[in-house]
């Protein structure tokens, strides 16, 4: 467990074309923090949004001074866009959530509670006792619980929404996990399964989740399930093969004492 106390919450929101949602998904999670008198900021990192996304988010932050909104200016991808608002980010834990309402900001404020009780990461299940979704496209449903299943197996874990992106780090967990290295939809198996692999502490409370009701869904599974298996494969490679070489803490037979330490002379 971390003992260290956190001081700032950073959620992190990547932003595409979402004209129809963006403003209320942002009012409603600042109203939220506010009133639970948790310290945050809101890092929205639009990503060439060809709508008015970008002009809501900026007229915005004369309503929430937290607001910080980002322009990714690096390769485009939901991946990258993340990746971009936690380089950029400022608080000592992220949050990263959707910009089209699935999510709820109480789970934002659970995330925070379970977070400043010492664990690294906090992961929210849709398919637990208490959790819940309203509206999943079944064929998505069916893929993804099919894929979930598979995961559970292949890194014996029992946590069974590994894919859904909502979920909440601390800096360390997250740093630990650098370099993030998937670009588009995919990062959001590689944050958990990787900070899990690595030996970071986390913990999983139910969460709640409602299908968009503007907008267009943009994860497309033919463009992404050869790169959710690269992600998969190399964190399994690296869980089984990497010796914990990567690990927070490395074995310690690979950590070398100081110079004109007692063991070092001995040797
Ligand atoms: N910055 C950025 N955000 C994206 C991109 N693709 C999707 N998003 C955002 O990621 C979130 C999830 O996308 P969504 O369309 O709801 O995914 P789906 O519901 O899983 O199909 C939303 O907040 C989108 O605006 C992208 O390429 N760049
Ligand atoms: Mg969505």
């Amino acid at each position: 467990m971390n003992p260290k106390p956190l001081h700032l919450l950073s959620v992190v929101i990547p932003v595409q074309n979402e004209e129809g949602c963006i403003g209320s998904t942002i009012e409603h999670l600042h109203l939220e923090l506010k009133l639970k008198n948790i310290p945050h900021e809101i890092v929205a990192v639009d990503d060439g949004s060809s709508d008015q996304s970008w002009q809501i988010l900026t007229a915005l932050q004369a309503r929430v001074p937290v607001l910080v909104p980002l322009q990714n200016t690096h390769r485009h991808g939901f991946g990258r866009a993340i990746i971009f608002g936690l380089d950029h980010m400022q608080g000592d834990a992220a949050v990263i959530m959707m910009a089209d309402e699935s999510d709820d900001c109480r789970d934002v404020v659970r995330y925070w509670n379970k977070l400043n009780e010492g664990y690294d990461c906090v992961f929210g299940s849709r398919f637990i006792k208490g959790g819940g979704t309203i509206d999943y496209p079944w064929f998505k449903m069916i893929l993804n619980r099919i894929a979930n299943t598979f995961l559970m197996i292949m890194f014996r874990i029992p946590f069974n929404d590994v894919t859904n992106a909502f979920k909440a780090y601390r800096r360390d967990a997250i740093d630990g996990c650098r370099p993030l290295i998937a670009p588009h939809f995919n990062l959001t198996v590689e944050l958990p399964l990787k900070a899990i692999v690595r030996g970071y502490s986390w913990t999983v409370i139910p969460i709640t989740w409602r299908n968009r009701r503007t907008g267009e869904a943009k994860l497309k599974i033919k463009e992404m399930g050869s790169r959710y298996l690269f992600i998969c494969l190399y964190l399994w490679l690296e869980k089984y093969f990497s010796m914990g070489d990567y690990k927070r803490n490395p074995p310690p037979s690979f950590i070398k004492p100081p110079a004109d330490s007692k063991a070092a002379k001995k040797a």
